[in-house]
């Protein structure tokens, strides 16, 4: 597909990026492969807006793939990561700041007794998964198809995100050894998990679930479902692990669990609470975290875990996020959501809008969407001209139909504006797509 508008700086320096790194990105996402076109290298980002190493400007809807809640370099995060920075970037020593960071999350989330900070979404759920399989001392995980919790070994078996867009239920370099213990079930499917502990009993360590799906797009888990693991867990001796990475603080302040009360045994999170900087981290029942090293047995390091710029950051940004920024974003959400379904109905095009807070994401489909199946029933190539038409137009969508959009406190009027005056000839563009 031809696109009107080029990006010159942009392939060249892909084009370098090539030489030097497979794929020319550093996260398959970011590379466009699923929409084709040229990946936009960012030079920087204000508020809702990132520019491009061509000069243009674009209303971000990726936000960082969640992260940026506030919007790009918001003052007060800049200023607090100047401070922490200028005091030196890494001492590989307990720091204060990883101490407030760690209350911060302990405080907001109930199920929350203790953390352990890590650098990614992958560590910490890889670190989840090892702590569990610790204290159960059972061997089986089970996940579900479409859910994504980074690239762990164990768990990069029908995952969501990166390799569903690629269409690679498994990867290579996984060996059968490393997904052997690991049982994938289909989404929003509790007969599934129920005959998984049938089958395997004593057996399960954990079940791990994203609290609410957005790697496969946005998934809400059905009524009941999250409850279910809950008592399925419960009643097999295995753990629940809620992965809330993408909705951990993004959804409010305590997540997911905040708005289904759904207590998991641990929890995983990472992009907001890091404030654009590399932190993550799991948690949660005292007793299960007990058994990490140094205080127990099961092995878990890192050595920029609770680095002081990155924890700097990601306590500024949870200290702004009150109840009048959640309601801001929010509202910012729902009203986007709506004018992108007022574009497409008007031209006729089949689509379902699937919301989880103010996390949302476009099918190309008139069906509920339920689980990955379902996700990958929509005509996918419909998405392709949609996002080229929102790109040239000046609007960032993530370059992919199975992930979910992100907005933040400082999508304001003008970038409203800026979309709603785009989706018209991008409704047309999925219009008139063909496979
Ligand atoms: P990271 O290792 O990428 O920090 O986190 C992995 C991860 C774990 N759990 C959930 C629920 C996640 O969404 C993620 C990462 N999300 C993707 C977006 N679909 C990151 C973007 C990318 O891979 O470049």
């Amino acid at each position: 597909m031809n696109y009107a508008y080029e990006a010159p700086v942009s392939q060249e320096l892909f084009d370098r990026a090539a030489v030097v790194t497979p794929g020319g990105v550093n996260s398959p996402v970011r590379a466009f492969r699923a929409v084709g076109g040229t990946p936009r290298f960012m030079v920087s980002g204000s508020g809702p807006y990132l520019t491009d190493a061509d000069g243009r400007e674009y209303v971000d809807l990726v936000c960082s793939w969640g992260p940026m809640i506030l919007g790009h370099a918001h003052p007060e995060v800049i200023a607090a990561v100047q401070a922490a920075v200028a005091r030196g970037t890494s001492f590989g020593t307990p720091g204060e700041g990883e101490v407030a960071l760690a209350e911060a999350m302990v405080a907001r989330v109930e199920p929350l007794e203790q953390v352990r900070l890590v650098s990614s979404g992958t560590e910490a759920t890889m670190s989840a998964i090892r702590l569990a399989r610790g204290f159960t001392g059972r061997a089986k995980v089970v996940k579900f198809a479409g859910c994504y919790h980074g690239h762990v070994d164990a768990l990069l078996v029908a995952a969501g995100s990166g390799v569903a867009t690629f269409g690679l239920p498994d990867t290579p370099g996984v060996t059968g050894a490393q997904a052997g213990d690991t049982i994938v079930l289909p989404y929003n499917d509790l007969d599934a998990v129920r005959r998984a502990f049938a089958a395997h009993p004593g057996e399960i360590a954990c079940v791990i679930t994203e609290a609410s799906p957005g790697n496969m797009g946005v998934v809400p888990p059905g009524e009941g479902f999250n409850a279910g693991l809950r008592q399925l867990c419960t009643d097999n001796g295995a753990l629940l692990v809620s992965d809330e990475v993408m909705t951990g603080f993004r959804v409010g302040p305590a997540g997911w669990y905040g708005i289904d009360g759904v207590r998991p045994d641990l929890m995983t999170f990472g992009k907001v609470m890091g404030g654009g900087f590399p932190a993550a981290a799991f948690g949660g029942r005292a007793e299960v975290m007990a058994l990490l090293a140094p205080a127990g047995p099961v092995y878990q390091a890192g050595t920029l875990s609770g680095n002081p710029v990155a924890t700097a950051a990601g306590l500024a940004q949870l200290r702004l996020l009150d109840a009048a920024a959640y309601a801001a974003v929010d509202a910012v959400s729902a009203e986007i959501r709506g004018l992108v379904t007022e574009a497409l109905t008007k031209e006729g095009v089949a689509h379902r809008v699937q919301v989880a807070g103010n996390m949302f994401s476009v099918f190309f489909t008139d069906q509920e969407v339920r689980d990955f199946d379902d996700a990958r029933k929509q005509e996918a190539y419909r998405f392709t001209g949609f996002f080229h038409a929102m790109l040239a137009q000046g609007v960032y969508l993530p370059p992919s139909a199975f992930e979910s959009w992100f907005v933040s406190t400082a999508h304001d009027e003008r970038a409203v504006a800026r979309i709603a005056a785009a989706l018209p000839a991008a409704a047309r563009a999925a219009a008139e797509a063909r496979a």
